[in-house]
């Protein structure tokens, strides 16, 4: 801040005064706070806002190695940004196992209960560059390291349990089409374009996961309130070396939450930020996110009998078949020190398991065993990318490996190779050391699938029937989006033509979105699909949401002359639930309460359109909402909360905004909820539990 009663000479700068210099830069020198710059070379440094020149309008000289070496490193701060997934955020917790499964396997971390296991997680968007936005329409990462005593264990997830290719050698197809064309070099972030759509309709194995990116798992609220899946069946190994099938599943505490499109659309230009800033903020205020971790366990048996193949990525194993038995708990309970330190530098790899888990022969599995370490290796410059402490164990480590860049932790003394006559250095341990379950191969060489990989459609229809009929509105409404942005009509009917095998009435839907003016015909299966798979209600978010508003936030509208009373009685309701409140006002300097009290807004009204919130409260005063009548981001931060189904809490002075929002007293609906009494904010918080009054969407949307 300028200090003005001395504009000449002094500045303060985090309550220090400091020197202006003759340009008005600011000298703040060392002090007893204030530890002293040095170059990398430790070397102090006397100047740091002037390069050195010969004179002081005279030509700067390459001597000035401090200059030199500050723009130099400048220069290389950039490392290549992950192929996929590029764009993502981190945050550390722990994973403490409640119940054990050694039983089933021998390692240490899902067989000692009660013991904090440190964790890393970094959640991400696939197809958007780093840059990019949070609300993306797309698949988010759910990758989680566990620091275990055995080593280090990447469990390299995702928000939703299938994915889009059955074998890992179309993996660059997939990702080639789903990102900017290579052209143009757009759209950034999305799938609606005329590539992707192509790929995937060329691709009948993608159906299953097709269905689940056009649903509201694609565009979650917030990265607490997901799933995570680690999609591939993977294999326990108990200390007497028998296998048991495994697949592994994250259940958020918060329960399942997602925003609609039109939302999503409206937040990726107000907060670019949002799923990032809804985790740190979330952790910061110590509202801590959890998951348990839970498996489905089975056998050789059930994978015989079961009517898809085990192996195969794009398929599930209902709930209802092989429940989940819940195992364990995962925190976040802490925010990074540093962006790049932790979340960029972090390095997964699906290799990265512990003696008691192991791999099965999923061909996407296998394909990512190579293709993690090698990712890493290019984009962290080299081999010792696990010398850096976010990927470094944390549990002792020693073997030969030797130099290379950036090597920290070389071998000590004469041995570095084993066998040695010197006696030092690690050795093997065939008791503890890590053993792949030796199950027999045998077979031609080929370039085959298994059979039953072929039903592309079964598990989609099964996946479409099992939503509520808003949710299936959703996804029938993000096909017509998506495929309207594609100029190519043969893709889009190719589309329909595959839609016709999983839902006709999906598939009329989509058509009559599209105005074709007839269906083509059904996309020929390559085997003929079940028809008869029942729903399975963990597939739906709505049908696994929260029970409270916790966590949740509410966006309050008010002005100078607002009830004190009111606003109280909002608080303590808000408290209660465990729900945050972010005033939002004319001007975010103060705002004077009916009582003379002064309060300092959260936020300006232009900068917190109600997209930011899970519902709003409108407590302006009489004249406040005078003037916001006048307001054009006011007006849509009451229509757009209508439009989006939220739920509206509105005082008696608010009358005049909902009109000006667009909200006639015909459409007032029990999602818009007078506040009146400290009783009236109990009840609407109550109301809030379900999130959205989903009963009004189907009248604000007639196209
Ligand atoms: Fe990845 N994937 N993937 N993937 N993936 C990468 O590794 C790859 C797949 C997933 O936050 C890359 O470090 C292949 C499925 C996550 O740092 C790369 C195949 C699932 C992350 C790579 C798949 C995932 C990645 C790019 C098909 C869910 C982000 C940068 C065989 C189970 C991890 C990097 C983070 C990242 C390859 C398919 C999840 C290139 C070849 C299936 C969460 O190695």
């Amino acid at each position: 801040m300028t200090d003005s009663s001395d504009k000449r000479t002094t500045v303060t700068i985090n309550d220090q005064t400091v020197e202006r210099g003759p340009q008005g830069a600011t000298h703040q020198v060392a002090g007893s706070d204030t530890p002293t710059m040095t170059t990398q070379q430790g070397v102090a440094v006397a100047d740091d806002q002037n390069t050195l020149k010969a004179g002081a309008r005279g030509a700067a000289l390459l001597e000035d190695f401090h200059f030199r070496e500050k723009i130099f490193h400048f220069d290389h701060e950039r490392i290549p940004e992950r192929v996929v997934h590029a764009r993502g955020y981190g945050a550390h917790g722990y994973f403490e196992l409640t119940d054990s499964l050694s039983d089933y396997t021998s390692a240490s971390v899902l067989g000692k209960t009660g013991v904090r296991v440190p964790a890393f997680v970094r959640f991400s968007t696939v197809a958007g560059g780093r840059g990019s936005f949070d609300v993306a329409r797309d698949v988010r990462g759910f990758a989680v390291k566990l620091y275990t005593e055995e080593g280090n264990w990447d469990l390299v997830g995702n928000n939703i349990p299938v994915f889009f290719i059955q074998d890992a050698i179309k993996f660059p197809d997939m990702v080639h089409a789903v990102k900017e064309e290579p052209d143009s070099g757009f759209p950034q972030a999305q799938s609606a374009h005329d590539n992707f759509w192509d790929f995937a309709s060329l691709s009948p194995e993608t159906v299953h996961m097709l269905m689940w990116i056009m649903s509201d798992r694609a565009i979650p609220r917030s990265f607490r309130f997901m799933e995570g899946f680690g999609v591939h069946t993977f294999r326990l190994v108990n200390a007497e070396g028998k296998s048991t099938y495994v697949k592994f599943h994250w259940k958020p505490k918060q329960g399942l939450q997602s925003v609609v499109w039109n939302e999503a659309v409206k937040i990726n230009g107000a907060d670019p930020d949002f799923h990032r800033r809804d985790l740190w903020d979330a952790i910061q205020s110590g509202q801590y996110p959890e998951w348990e971790l839970g498996v489905q366990l089975f056998d050789d048996d059930f994978a015989d009998k079961f009517d898809f193949d085990i192996l195969d990525a794009t398929k599930l194993i209902p709930e209802e078949l092989v429940p989940v038995r819940r195992i364990g708990r995962l925190v976040l309970d802490r925010t990074v020190d540093n962006f790049f330190a932790e979340t960029e530098q972090v390095a997964f790899c699906t290799q990265n398991v512990v003696p008691g888990i192991d791999f099965t022969n999923d061909p996407l599995l296998q394909g990512r065993n190579f293709s993690y370490l090698d990712t890493q290796t290019k984009r962290l410059g080299g081999p010792n990318f696990t010398h850096i402490p976010i990927n470094a164990p944390k549990c002792p480590f020693q073997n030969f490996q030797q130099d290379g860049h950036m090597a920290m932790h070389n071998p000590r003394g004469r041995a570095n190779y084993e066998p040695n006559s010197w006696g030092r250095g690690p050795r093997e341990n065939p008791t503890t050391g890590y053993k792949h379950y030796p199950e027999k191969l045998s077979g031609q060489k080929t370039r085959e699938r298994g059979e039953l990989f072929a039903d592309h459609y079964s598990q989609a229809r099964q996946f479409f029937i099992s939503q509520t009929p808003p949710e299936q509105t959703h996804i029938k409404n993000a096909f017509v989006f998506e495929l309207s942005k594609c100029q190519t009509p043969a893709i889009r009917e190719r589309v329909v033509a595959h839609l016709l095998n999983v839902d006709e009435k999906l598939a009329r839907g989509v058509a009559k979105g599209l105005g074709l003016t007839s269906l083509p015909e059904a996309a020929p299966p390559a085997r003929e699909p079940l028809t008869d798979l029942p729903p399975s209600n963990p597939l739906s978010i709505l049908k696994n949401g929260p029970s409270s508003f916790k966590g949740r936030k509410i966006g309050v509208l008010v002005t100078d002359g607002t009830d004190t009373g009111l606003l109280h009685a909002l608080k303590d309701a808000a408290d209660a639930e465990g729900t945050i409140l972010e005033l939002v006002a004319p001007v975010v300097g103060s705002v004077k309460l009916s009582d003379g009290k002064v309060l300092a807004a959260d936020q300006k009204i232009v900068g917190a359109p109600s997209v930011l919130y899970d519902a709003v409260v409108l407590l302006p005063s009489a004249s406040g909402a005078k003037l916001l009548t006048g307001e054009a981001t006011a007006r849509d931060f009451v229509a757009d909360a209508f439009a989006h189904a939220k739920f509206i809490g509105y005082g008696k002075d608010a009358r005049p905004l909902l009109a000006k929002g667009g909200i006639t007293p015909d459409d007032i609906d029990p999602g818009i909820l007078p506040l009146n009494t400290a009783g009236d904010f109990q009840s609407f918080i109550e109301a809030c539990r379900k999130l959205r009054f989903w009963d009004r969407e189907t009248r604000t949307h007639a196209v």
